[in-house]
């Protein structure tokens, strides 16, 4: 039985990712922090009780910044695979948080590699690094490749291109199999609730019960490749299956603004938006609603755009070239994207729709900060 090892297991991608590889009749182990509150709301359809015999999912306290921690645990677990998707993921929140970000997502790479050079598992364990999209930042040429230059435009894009290029030295300086997988923007009803898609999807969905009113963006003009997670966990599992380590894009080909994505959402309620005006003043307004579930007003003011929102710099942007993973990897998403707003739009309103209930029945409903 293999045994991998998920930094991240309880971000969204963790979650797909342990999914997939106990349906695959691997071990699992995780690393989790330990939080004031319990964090694992995405794996605890995964749970085994730990005083059973022979359980396949494990997790373990630790930090990206510790490493005597990653040492024991990879000690421990001895494992055949490491995912490295623990990192602080926010864009904008790494220009609030510069130096956490360097240390965990950069230094924390590091510290995995070194551990397996310590403890002399160089040559046993593949590791698969979570890079990124963002590495491109500033559009040298489109699409982007496994060519493309990198021009990162924020602490997170600095912190990640170290990590990049100290997976692809230790693969050359130590024959290690470390691998790269250059990640596109990839959503699902478990992304962060602060991601722009998400944002997105359970705004509409609280604006379409009459939980909220508004829905407060930044940049509406940038343009994403969003692709499904659960798509693109299969991609880092075959990534280190092959019998060469190398890096790979992995991204749908397509990319959409933040404002088609608002435009999409609202769609999949039966409400038609118009926007006016641009930049900080750019606004949109109800024009229809064919959901007789859903009494909003026309001409109602639903999205407003709020500077605050904006970033110091932006990645303008990003559409993956997925033919090498498509010819190597044999890797081809089976999500589109309105099938990805389908899905995350139909957990949202789920999720709300329980809520009113709650409302009406005479609870609180939660206020959270975007
Ligand atoms: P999430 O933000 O959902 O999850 C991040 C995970 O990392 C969480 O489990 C978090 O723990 C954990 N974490 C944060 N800081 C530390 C730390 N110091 N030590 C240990 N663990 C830590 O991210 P995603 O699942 O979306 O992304 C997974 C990885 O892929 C990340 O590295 C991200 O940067 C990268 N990536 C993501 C893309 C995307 O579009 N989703 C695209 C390209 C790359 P906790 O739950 O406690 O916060
Ligand atoms: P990104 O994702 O920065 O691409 O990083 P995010 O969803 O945060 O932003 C996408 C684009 O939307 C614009 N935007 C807003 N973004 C947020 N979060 N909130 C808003 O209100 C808003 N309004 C407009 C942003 O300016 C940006 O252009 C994600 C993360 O998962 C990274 O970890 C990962 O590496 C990359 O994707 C690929």
């Amino acid at each position: 039985m293999k045994k991998a090892l998920i930094t991240g297991i309880t971000g969204q991608d963790g979650a797909y990712l342990a999914e997939l590889l106990l349906e695959k009749g691997y071990e699992v182990h995780g690393i989790k922090r330990r939080s004031s509150m319990f964090n694992t709301d995405r794996i605890d359809h995964l749970y085994q009780d730990p005083h059973d015999k022979d359980i396949r999912f494990k997790l373990h306290y630790g930090d990206l910044s510790d490493s005597t921690n990653l040492i024991r645990i990879v000690q421990e677990v001895q494992p055949d695979e490491i995912y490295n998707l623990g990192a602080m993921s926010h864009v904008k929140v790494s220009f609030d948080t510069p130096e956490y970000t360097a240390n965990a997502d950069g230094i924390g790479t590091l510290r995995l590699l070194e551990a397996l050079r310590i403890l002399g598992l160089e040559k046993k364990t593949r590791i698969y690094q979570a890079s990124t999209s963002e590495l491109y930042g500033l559009v040298q040429a489109v699409p982007q490749s496994e060519t493309t230059p990198f021009y990162p435009r924020s602490p997170y894009a600095v912190a990640k291109m170290y990590a990049y290029w100290i997976t692809v030295n230790y693969r050359e300086a130590y024959g290690m199999f470390a691998c790269n997988g250059i990640l596109f923007n990839h959503e699902s009803p478990l992304r962060g609730e602060t991601f722009v898609t998400r944002k997105i999807t359970r705004a509409v969905s609280k604006i379409a019960l009459g939980l909220q009113d508004k829905l407060f963006l930044g940049n509406l003009d940038a343009q994403r490749d969003w692709g499904h997670a659960k798509d693109y966990v299969e991609a880092m599992w075959r990534i280190l299956q092959q019998d060469v380590a190398e890096d790979y894009v992995i991204a749908t080909g397509v990319t959409t603004t933040v404002r088609d994505f608002v435009k999409m959402s609202f769609q999949e309620v039966g409400i038609e938006l118009e926007f006016v005006g641009e930049g900080a003043d750019e606004k949109a307004f109800v024009i229809s609603c064919t959901n007789v579930d859903f009494q909003i007003e026309i001409g109602k003011e639903v999205v407003a755009v709020d500077a605050a929102y904006f970033r110091p710099t932006e990645v303008d942007l990003l559409i993956g070239d997925p033919t090498k993973s498509k010819t190597k990897l044999g890797w081809e998403p089976k999500y589109d994207l309105s099938a990805l707003v389908k899905e995350m739009m139909a957990s949202d309103v789920e999720h709300f729709q329980k809520e009113l209930m709650l409302k009406d029945a005479g609870y609180q409903v939660k206020n959270q900060f975007e």
